[in-house]
């Protein structure tokens, strides 16, 4: 791979833009794979865990969140050709949203835009949904998997919430539930009652892929 890792981590961890989206335009020029443009992703990743860090030791505020989140929109933007065109068969139907409480979405986007190259039709419902909300597009729309996104520790208990409210309804044996998100872990999971996780846009998309499969 032609373009170093560390360096787009650290470009993104310092919002130093410019650097950034020259090392991603000169990584296009070289006619790269998915998987290495998914290697660029997780590189991005790696750098909004320094943002984080940063925010977290009060470095950097608020202002400086947002403006990570704007570079990594526009990095992805820039990546989206190589990470897939959403082009091909319909493989199956995906209801994907951030939970209630959580607005956080940059991750959420990702693993659509990738899950959609793959060949699934997403209803992306947004961010900040409430259970409620989960339950109706899923009697409208019956998808075949449900994705719940997260970035907030608080979020587990919103997929928590969503999934018992998704069993009240009586509506649990129609679809696999997965999540994911930064706080999402296995035993995260197995508490949320959900039927994966990963902190992987490309993870998630080989679980959603062999659930189709099986
Ligand atoms: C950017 C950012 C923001 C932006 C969000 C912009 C946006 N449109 O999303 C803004 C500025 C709005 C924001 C707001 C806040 N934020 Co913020 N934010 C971040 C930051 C820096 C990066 C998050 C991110 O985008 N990561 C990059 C993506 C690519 O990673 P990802 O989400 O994990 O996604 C990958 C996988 O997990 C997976 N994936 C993601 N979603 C899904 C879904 C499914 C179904 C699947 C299968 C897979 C999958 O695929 C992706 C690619 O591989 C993090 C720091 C960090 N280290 O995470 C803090 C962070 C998440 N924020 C934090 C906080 C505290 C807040 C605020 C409360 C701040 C405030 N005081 O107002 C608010 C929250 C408001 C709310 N109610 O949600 C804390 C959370 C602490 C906690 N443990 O709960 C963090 C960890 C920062 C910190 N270290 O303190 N934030």
């Amino acid at each position: 791979m032609s373009v170093d890792l560390d360096k787009i981590s650290q470009a993104l961890g310092e919002l130093d833009e410019q650097t950034l989206m020259g090392m991603i335009a000169e990584f296009l020029t070289t006619n790269p794979t998915q998987e290495e443009a998914m290697e660029v992703v997780k590189a991005c990743q790696d750098g909004m865990v320094i943002v984080g860090n940063l925010f977290e030791k009060s470095e950097y505020y608020v202002g400086d969140l947002i403006f990570s989140g704007e570079i990594l929109q526009a990095a992805i933007e820039k990546l989206k050709p190589v990470l897939g065109s959403g082009a091909g068969q319909t493989v199956g139907k995906l209801l994907l949203g951030t939970v209630q409480g959580d607005i956080h979405d940059i991750g959420k986007n990702i693993f659509r835009s990738m899950v959609e190259a793959a060949g699934f039709e997403v209803n992306d419902i947004g961010v900040d949904v409430p259970a409620a909300t989960f339950i109706a597009k899923i009697k409208e729309w019956q998808p075949d998997v449900v994705g719940m996104a997260g970035v907030l520790t608080l979020a587990l208990e919103g997929m928590k919430d969503t999934v018992e409210a998704i069993e009240a309804a009586g509506l649990r044996d129609k679809v696999k539930i997965l999540v994911g998100g930064t706080p999402v872990t296995e035993e995260s999971c197995k508490r949320i009652g959900a039927d994966g996780w990963t902190t992987n846009a490309a993870k998630a998309v080989r679980i959603c892929k062999d659930w189709r499969a099986c």
